[in-house]
C-alpha cells in the first residue's frame, strides 16, 4: 500500500522591500498554478514569505517592525493565496510574522500556517529556536534580530491529519536542532514542511560561509534519515537588499535522499511524489523507535 502526496517546494526568490504582500501574493499564486499543472496536492513556500527578511535591520521605531507583520489571515492582501487554495484544490504553508493579541498583550512570533485544498487553515506553528540576537550590533554588515522581534513560540511542536498523512511544520534555525525532527517524528509526523531565510555570510563566523549549502542539507538529510521523516526545505533564495541568501531548496526522502532540490536562486517549483509509507523503511527497521530507543538514558537532552 502507498499514500503517494504529490508535494510541490515553492521557492521564492528576493522579495523587495517596496515590495507589497500583494505582489509577493501574486508570485505564489503563479506558482500554485504552475503547480496545479503538475499534479501537485501541497505547496511549500518559505519563511516569512510576505515580506523581505526586515530582522537584517535594527529598528528603533516599534510600528515599523508591526508593518511586517500580519494582524489577522487571510487579511485583504493574502486572501487571494486562500482563494488560489480553494480553485485549485492545493492546500500550502506558509511562513508569516504573526501579530497577536494574547493574555491582554501585543505578541510577535515566527508562523507558519498549514492550509489545505479548501483553503481552511488546519494547522498553525510559532518557531521555537530564534537564532540571531536581540541588541543593535552595529558591528555586524546587517543585523539578525529576531531575538529582538520575535517571541520564542508557546505552542510547541505539533502534528496535523492531513493530505493523507501526518504532516508537521517547523521554520528554518528549528532545522539545524535534532530536537525538531524529533519530536515531530515521536508524533508520528511523516512529512516535515519547513521555510528558510539563510544568510550565506554568518558574521560571527565568517570562516563557515562557504559551508552554508553543505549545513544546510546536512542537517535535513540527517533529520530525515534518523526520524525515516520526508523532509520538504524550501527557501527564500538570492540577493535581497544586498544580503545573499541560500537557496537550494530541497524534498528529502525518509533514507536522507535528496529527492529533488532548486537550481536556480528565484521563484522556482520543485516537485516530487511522497510516498509516506516510504517512511516505513526506516520506522520499521534501523530507526524503530520502540525496538530501539533508550530514552530512559537521554534524560540530559532536556534538561535546561
Ligand atoms: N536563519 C538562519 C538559519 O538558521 C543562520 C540563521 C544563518 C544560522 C546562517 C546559522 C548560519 O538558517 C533563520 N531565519 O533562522
Amino acid at each position: 500500500m502507498s499514500r503517494k502526496l504529490m508535494v510541490g517546494a515553492a521557492q521564492l526568490g528576493p522579495i523587495e522591500r517596496t515590495e507589497s504582500r500583494s505582489q509577493a501574493v501574486a508570485r505564489m499564486v503563479d506558482l500554485m498554478h504552475q503547480a496545479k499543472a503538475r499534479g501537485v496536492q501541497l505547496v511549500v513556500f518559505p519563511e516569512l514569505a510576505l515580506t523581505t527578511f526586515f530582522p537584517r535591520w535594527y529598528f528603533e521605531d516599534q510600528a515599523e517592525v508591526d508593518a511586517f507583520f500580519e494582524r489577522e489571515l487571510p487579511g485583504p492582501e493574502t486572501q487571494p493565496l486562500f482563494d488560489a487554495a480553494r480553485e485549485l484544490d492545493i492546500g500550502f504553508y506558509l511562513g508569516y510574522g504573526e501579530l497577536a493579541q494574547e493574555d491582554g498583550k501585543t505578541r510577535h512570533f515566527n508562523t507558519s500556517i498549514l492550509v489545505d485544498g479548501s483553503g481552511r487553515i488546519v494547522g498553525k506553528y510559532r518557531k521555537v529556536h530564534l537564532p540571531g540576537h536581540a541588541e543593535h550590533e552595529p558591528w555586524r554588515p546587517f543585523q539578525h534580530l529576531e531575538k529582538r522581534y520575535f517571541e520564542p513560540g508557546n505552542q510547541g511542536f505539533g502534528a496535523w491529519q492531513a493530505f493523507g498523512g501526518t504532516m508537521g511544520m517547523a521554520l528554518c534555525n528549528d532545522r539545524r536542532w535534532p530536537e525538531t525532527y524529533r519530536m515531530l517524528a515521536l508524533q508520528g509526523v511523516e512529512l516535515m514542511m519547513l521555510g528558510y531565510n539563510t544568510p550565506i555570510h554568518y558574521p560571527p563566523v565568517p570562516e563557515h560561509d562557504h559551508l552554508q549549502g553543505f549545513h544546510n542539507h546536512l542537517c535535513m538529510q540527517a533529520g530525515a534519515y534518523q526520524n525515516g521523516m520526508w523532509v520538504v526545505g524550501v527557501a527564500k533564495a538570492g540577493k535581497e537588499e544586498g544580503c545573499d541568501l541560500l537557496g537550494q531548496s530541497c524534498i528529502i526522502g525518509p533514507t536522507g535522499e535528496i529527492m529533488a532540490m532548486a537550481s536556480t536562486m528565484e521563484d522556482e517549483l520543485i516537485t516530487y511524489e511522497c510516498d509516506l509509507d516510504r517512511t516505513r523503511e526506516i520506522r520499521e527497521n534501523i530507526f524503530n523507535f520502540s525496538l530501539h530507543r533508550r530514552p530512559e538514558v537521554y534524560d540530559l537532552i532536556t534538561k535546561a
